[in-house]
């Protein structure tokens, strides 16, 4: 092991479990078992000490194929035939394995992602298992409806079924790895469909760690896959893969444009849970200190890599100054430091790139006029760590880039308005529509601006809330279909309408139809 990475274990009584998982090279999971197949390895590199954590396989085309057909053999043979109480005591189990493995699963996202390890705990490794177990009560309530036709002669029985859509590939981002697999894995089981997950290549840890478990629990080889690569290579392949049936995606915009289009030529069924710009209106009648606080956890958590982060704040004038300390105070509060200390809320960004790409932004907010109120305020830093501290900026205008852009890092923008259709219009500019916040004690003015707002997950008075039971995506750039609650299970279902003729039926005389009519 790296003489960085195991100064850093030592410093944190890192579990040896965690070592040993990390401490040698990290395959694909395909039909039920570790493969080492590839080009070669990806380095996988740790965010906090910028150091080589392991190799993970660099994934081909063949490796695709491999996956494909294990997944398609899984469909074809015992997971198609497993009936669906037995597949909800998979999952269940699954969940539970989880649990009992959840110090592991929170280390993994902590060195992989770089995030705090007390939000992994909190955040990722819980609500990844809820969703499981939310999910596993789903398998034995799909149903098809059995329907009284409307406008056949003659007696009929209509009726639907609904059915697995087949084998489905999952394209995972590098911000939440562990949760958004949970988003799509649980329901695709729960459907009766079988996995393909391609995590991206620099968070693949939890993923590989899932798909152990599933295997140990007794999952059928081949129903949880995980392929590892680089994501133009392993995430185009899928999505061009004739043997894939779904595909579901979260990342940014414009690689889900070309996924998208790419799976179209294939007429794949398909999710794209895209980037966001989500506005905040915060109004005359707001609890200040409760929007403040509730603010700056929707926009720095997970030090800003999310994508519904509340970043661009329209405050009205007569709340904007107090609110702006408020959110100064407790930006400058925010404990700064490594991902595996429990005590963190800002760790570093998730690879060198992705902090050069979020300093650009800073850079663009000073050069185009924002006011820089604390944080990274000179847009250059001339320390080597990807550690950027939580920055904010007044008077930002619409048709700034810090106003307009995913920045998708600590970055917090904030403007005045006096009229409230003025905030309206301009919150629904731009062409996201991810999630909108509102923070009122007025109840009649938060349900108002609720239905006004374009998104498609709306916070009252709190920012970035989650529930299994709740749908999640977005409206315009920001994607189309769910993610959790019940709407998401129809994206991995296909219905069959089911026409029977009940025989000995009289045909129908001119008598009848003239009644008819
Ligand atoms: O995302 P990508 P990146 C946004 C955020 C961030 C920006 C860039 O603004 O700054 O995207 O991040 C796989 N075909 N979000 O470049 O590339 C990739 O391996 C198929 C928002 O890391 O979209 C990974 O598994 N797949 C977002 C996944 O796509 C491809 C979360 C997402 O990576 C591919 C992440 C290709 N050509 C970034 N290229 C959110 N809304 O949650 C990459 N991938």
């Amino acid at each position: 092991m790296n003489k960085d990475i195991a100064t850093y274990f030592a410093r944190y009584d890192v579990p040896s479990e965690v070592t040993s998982f990390v401490d040698r090279p990290i395959g694909h999971h395909v039909g039920g078992r570790e493969i080492f197949t590839g080009k070669g390895e990806i380095d996988l590199l740790e965010p906090f000490t910028r150091s080589r954590l392991t190799g993970i396989a660099n994934g081909t085309e063949a490796d695709v194929d491999l996956a494909v057909a294990a997944a398609r053999s899984a469909l074809n043979g015992p997971w198609g035939r497993m009936p669906p109480l037995e597949r909800q005591r998979l999952m269940l189990r699954l969940a539970e394995a989880m649990r009992s493995e959840a110090v592991l699963l929170a280390h993994l996202e902590a060195i992989d992602v770089g995030k705090s390890i007390s939000e992994a705990g909190s955040i990722d490794v819980a609500g990844a298992i809820a969703n499981l177990e939310y999910f596993a009560g789903w398998t034995s309530k799909i149903d098809g409806r059995t329907t009284n036709a409307v406008a056949l002669p003659g007696e009929t029985l209509t009726y639907t079924v609904k059915e697995p859509v087949g084998v489905v590939a999952a394209i995972i981002p590098w911000n939440f790895p562990l949760q958004i697999l949970s988003w799509k894995l649980a329901a695709a089981l729960a459907c009766g469909c079988t996995v393909i997950c391609k995590p991206s290549e620099l968070t693949p840890l939890s993923a590989m760690r899932v798909a152990q478990l599933a295997a140990q629990v007794g999952f059928p080889e081949g129903v949880v896959n995980v392929v590892n690569g680089i994501g133009h290579v392993i995430g185009q392949a899928l999505a061009a893969h004739k043997g894939i049936d779904k595909l579901s995606f979260t990342g940014s915009t414009p690689v889900g444009k070309a996924v998208g289009k790419t799976s179209l030529d294939t007429v794949k069924r398909l999710t794209l849970e895209l980037g966001g710009k989500s506005p905040v209106i915060v109004t005359a009648k707001a609890n200040l200190e409760n929007a403040a606080s509730a603010i700056l956890a929707g926009v720095f958590l997970n030090s800003g890599q999310v994508c519904d982060a509340g970043s661009r704040v329209y405050a009205h004038r007569s709340v904007h100054a107090e609110l702006l300390q408020r959110l100064k105070a407790g930006a400058e509060q925010l404990p700064i430091g490594a991902g595996l200390d429990p005590a963190s809320r800002i760790t570093p960004l998730v690879s060198s790139a992705h902090r050069n790409r979020v300093l650009n932004h800073i850079g663009s907010a000073i050069s185009e006029g924002a006011h820089p109120v604390t944080g990274e305020e000179s847009g250059t830093v001339d320390r080597d760590d990807w550690v950027l501290r939580p920055t904010i900026f007044d008077d930002c205008r619409d048709n700034m880039r810090i106003f307009r852009e995913e920045i998708f890092g600590p970055v917090l923008g904030v403007s005045q308005f006096d009229d409230m259709d003025d905030a309206v219009d301009r919150a629904n500019s731009g062409e996201f529509g991810l999630a909108a916040a509102v923070y009122s004690d007025n109840v009649n003015e938060t349900i108002r601006l609720s239905r006004r707002l374009k998104a498609g997950n709306i916070y009252i008075n709190a920012h970035g809330l989650l529930d299994p039971a709740m749908p999640f995506g977005g409206l315009g750039a920001s994607g189309f279909g769910k993610d959790m609650g019940p709407e998401q299970l129809d994206g991995f279902l296909a219905t069959k309408s089911i026409y029977v003729q009940i025989a000995g039926d009289p045909p129908l005389d001119e008598d009848h139809m003239e009644k008819a009519r």
